[in-house]
């Protein structure tokens, strides 16, 4: 047994040493259709730019969750098999990155521009987000193609790609670029947002992956594991929404583009329901404006209305809900286990 913090770095580290035999195999794919050495190369270069740099968290999770359901480590061709269906979790992710960073016009991700600004990119960068989603359905039929749960696995995956496009959708919708009327903002309109572009694949997804690997295949199971699991990323999105305004950039590898970009956040909605008449004004004078000043304004209010306090109180209370709805599972012969859950939660909260 390592230690709690040797034992991410020590997933983390195997997790990646299976990154260079995911490259390999996009690549071969390639090859087998003769494309020239270049258009190879250049495969290479967004998979290697777009996956590897950020925390994995989604991927290893889906080993996570085989092993504390095995109640063993994972060894040889097994591990491997299960980090290459992580790999397409975090296929799917960068597929959604590269897109998301374009429609939001941001400028860094992972510490890095992101890669429609990354020089002679531009817009290939469509193309390639569309290849990096390809790519993981040619992990999958390498790899799972024999298995009893090989049209689950492609089902869920194809569903899931589809619910967050509809969140993407609301929330891109929501956010019109020449019409700034925050009355049209609200809770329940964000809560939908949040649930069908985050929660699903964030969280539930690579859960589900893992059950499936594991064996189970009650769709009770995997009903509780949602119910458990949504809850879970709407607290994701709203964590992801308070850093966006409130975190330095260096801490979060990339640069809010929220309050310029007139999203429909949890943090608006929050000041929205707490300012003054004159606090309301100055947002509605500044927010969604492209103009740094302005943006000043908008956080300026958000500070004054107390947001971090507010946010502080719903995380405590959403870890609370989730480790209440964790303990409807019951203790002993379960086929999900609560750990599952508290090792995802340990990866996100705080
Ligand atoms: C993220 O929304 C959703 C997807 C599907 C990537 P976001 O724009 O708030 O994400 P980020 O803050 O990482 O750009
Ligand atoms: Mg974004
Ligand atoms: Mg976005
Ligand atoms: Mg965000």
């Amino acid at each position: 047994m390592l230690g709690p913090r040797l034992d991410v770095l020590y997933n983390k580290k195997r997790f990646l040493d299976v990154f260079p035999v995911v490259v390999e195999e996009l690549l071969d794919t390639l090859r087998a259709e003769s494309m020239p050495e270049d258009i190879v190369e250049w495969y290479r270069r967004s998979l290697e730019y777009n996956l590897p740099g950020g925390k994995l968290n989604r991927g290893i999770s889906v080993v996570d969750t085989v092993e504390i359901l095995r109640g063993k480590q994972l060894e040889g061709e097994e591990y491997r098999k299960a980090a290459i269906l992580g790999w397409s979790v975090e296929l799917l992710q960068a597929c959604f990155l590269v897109a998301d960073d374009i429609m939001d016009r941001s400028i860094m991700r992972r510490g890095h521009p992101c890669w429609y600004h990354v020089e002679g990119v531009n817009n290939i960068a469509i193309n390639d987000a569309c290849m990096l989603e390809s790519g993981l359905y040619q992990l999958l039929k390498r790899h799972f193609r024999q298995e009893s749960y090989y049209t689950d696995l492609l089902e869920l995956f194809l569903d899931t790609t589809y619910k967050t496009q509809m969140g993407e959708l609301i929330d891109l919708v929501s956010a019109p670029e020449d019409r700034v009327d925050l009355s049209k903002f609200s809770l329940e309109r964000h809560r939908l947002t949040i649930v069908y572009k985050k929660a699903y694949y964030s969280s539930y997804l690579p859960v589900a992956l893992g059950m499936h690997f594991h064996g189970i295949s009650s769709p009770e199971q995997f009903t509780l594991a949602q119910k458990i699991l949504i809850p879970f990323g709407e607290y994701m999105q709203v964590q992801d929404d308070y850093l966006d305004c409130s975190a330095p950039p260096e801490m979060l590898g990339k640069i809010g583009t929220d309050i310029v970009g007139n999203k429909n956040t949890w943090v608006v909605n929050v000041a929205l329901q707490h300012v003054t008449p004159a606090q309301r004004k100055i947002l509605d004078e500044n927010y969604g404006r492209k103009d740094s000043e302005c943006e000043q304004r908008v956080k300026e209010v958000f500070a004054a209305v107390g947001v971090e306090a507010k946010y502080r109180a719903f995380e405590r209370a959403a870890y609370e809900k989730i480790v209440g709805l964790v303990e409807t599972i019951p203790e002993q012969g379960s086929e999900l286990k609560r750990e599952v859950f508290m090792a995802f939660l340990s990866k996100i909260f705080g």
